[in-house]
């Protein structure tokens, strides 16, 4: 018998008609534990909780804030070991990838718990005689936090830490795949100080939970990451009944490497980003862009170094790459393999399933060259170990094609020419850009977010978290 999780609605750990199993995707057989799935009508209730708390909570004070905050901080970062174990279980990501998430995670409620302490305003002077103007930030109400299972822990901290930090109260719906690191955070977050109904945890499908969340007109903000289609239907929900909301959707990240390049280094760059999280971040590298000038010897050595990767448990030393996360997000990778070369690109290296001590998802990281960016494997988001090389004349045609995507995520450019790493760093049609860097790995106290099809609304993480989590207040008064 595995243990029975539930979830966590106005302050009581709460119970239900349904449950579901988590899986571990390095071993089938391994069920993590067993997780309440919440109804439509848990929904509502943890709703009416947050609506109830936020009156208190929107008003209280910053020291308080700031302890509950800083209080969860200092229990994820003591317990990493322990929760980047649980999240490499049932994610598949590797051990040390998941500490690092989750210790991530700590370090973005450390963030928050100083912002808390930093809140300010502006006075200035009004063009009217005598008049002064004030501008505060106030908080929204309860939002609505629906969240993928690509980062089990981060990105939920990434998100209901301002949240809590500039005076909201939360329902948190994870990803159905994801339940053992959201339960975690939620158990912590229950002992931390917070009042009932501050926070909520709402375990459950997106179409009845998730769909809740959009439609009641008591969640005031929405702030969502996911696939580009259900982030369509989170914008249209909002857009119905006016709700603010924000998006943090798909990838189709270029890394562009030069004939200047750091041949090493560019290597190490695009299997990082490529292949690490077994593909599944959407700042993944998805493109490498090579100049003619080093394009033989790059791909040479692209497959060299993926063939050294060790594709197995991800919790077994050693391992380079977990499994994919499932057995869908595994046959839409296969499909791919299949519609790429159906385009007439050539797999180069790469993809079949792998079988391993325990039955899992496993696949070997592929390699597809003759590419052109017009494939399908080149505009649309796989969310897998799969990597596109295309090959260019010039620094002029990389850039054109980088930028030749419906989204704007990362894009990273390998080179050691100053003038080609500053035009790329002005032209780059992306939210984030790296030089000689891998396109992921973003530190946790900047902004994070894209443009075009990547994202909508204003920027997470940092202290531009406040655009969206706040509404700015301009007050005149006449003394
Ligand atoms: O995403 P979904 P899934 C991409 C990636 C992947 C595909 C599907 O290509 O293969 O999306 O993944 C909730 N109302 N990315 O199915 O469905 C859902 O329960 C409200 C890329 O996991 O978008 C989950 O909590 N909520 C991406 C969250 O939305 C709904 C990361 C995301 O699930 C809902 C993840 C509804 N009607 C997937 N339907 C990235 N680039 O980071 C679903 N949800």
């Amino acid at each position: 018998m595995t243990r029975l999780f539930k979830n966590f609605i106005g302050g009581e750990w709460v119970g239900g008609d349904t449950a579901a199993d988590n899986i571990n995707p390095s071993n089938t057989d391994d069920v993590v534990g067993t997780y309440v799935r919440a109804s439509r009508t848990d929904a509502q209730l943890a709703i009416d909780s947050a609506k109830a708390a936020f009156a208190n909570w929107s008003k209280s004070n910053p020291q308080t804030r700031h302890d509950v905050l800083k209080k969860v901080a200092d229990e994820i970062l003591s317990r990493k070991a322990e929760l980047g174990e649980l999240l490499a279980r049932e994610e598949g990501k590797t051990l040390p990838e998941a500490v690092g998430e989750v210790a991530r995670a700590g370090q973005i409620f450390a963030f928050f718990s100083g912002e808390a302490l930093r809140q300010s305003g502006e006075k200035l002077a009004s063009v009217r005689a005598g008049v002064e103007v004030d501008i505060t930030r106030e908080p929204l109400g309860v939002i609505g936090v629906i969240t993928p299972w690509n980062f089990p822990i981060a990105i939920p901290a990434w998100k209901i830490a301002p949240a809590l930090c500039y005076g909201n109260t939360v329902v948190f719906k994870p990803a159905e795949l994801v339940t053992g690191s959201a339960w975690a955070l939620a158990e912590i977050l229950s002992r931390s100080g917070l009042p009932a109904g501050v926070f909520n945890l709402v375990m459950g499908h997106g179409r009845d939970v998730g769909q809740t969340l959009l439609d009641h007109r008591d969640v005031t903000a929405l702030t969502f990451t996911g696939s580009v289609a259900t982030g369509m239907r989170v914008a249209q929900a909002c857009v119905q009944r006016m709700a603010k909301f924000q998006l943090e959707m798909g990838g189709k990240n270029p890394l562009v490497v030069l004939d200047d390049a750091n041949l090493s280094s560019a290597v190490e760059n695009a299997v990082n980003g490529a292949f690490y999280s077994t593909g599944q971040r959407c700042t993944a590298s998805s493109r490498l862009i090579v100049t003619a000038g080093v394009y033989d010897e790059f791909v040479a050595a692209l497959v060299d170094r993926t063939k050294a990767l060790v594709v197995d448990d991800a919790l077994k030393a050693g391992s380079h790459i977990g499994p994919v996360v499932d057995a869908a997000q595994l046959e839409q990778n296969q499909s791919y393999l299949r519609i790429a070369q159906d385009e007439g690109a050539t797999l180069l290296w790469g993809g079949e399933r792998m079988m391993r001590d325990t039955p899992g998802f496993y696949m070997a990281p592929a390699i597809f060259t003759d590419c052109t960016n017009r494939m399908r494997v080149c505009q649309e988001e796989v969310f897998g170990p799969i990597v596109s090389v295309i090959r260019v004349s010039d620094y002029e045609e990389a850039l054109a094609v980088a930028n030749d995507t419906p989204f704007g995520l990362a894009a990273g450019i390998c080179t050691t020419s100053l003038k080609y790493a500053n035009h790329f760093k002005q032209h780059a049609e992306a939210g984030m850009v790296m030089v000689n860097l891998p396109t992921a790995g973003v530190d946790y106290h900047v902004p994070f977010g894209g443009r075009k099809g990547s994202s909508y609304g204003p920027r997470e993480q940092g202290r531009y978290a406040a655009e969206f989590f706040t509404s700015t207040k301009t007050a005149y008064v006449l003394p």
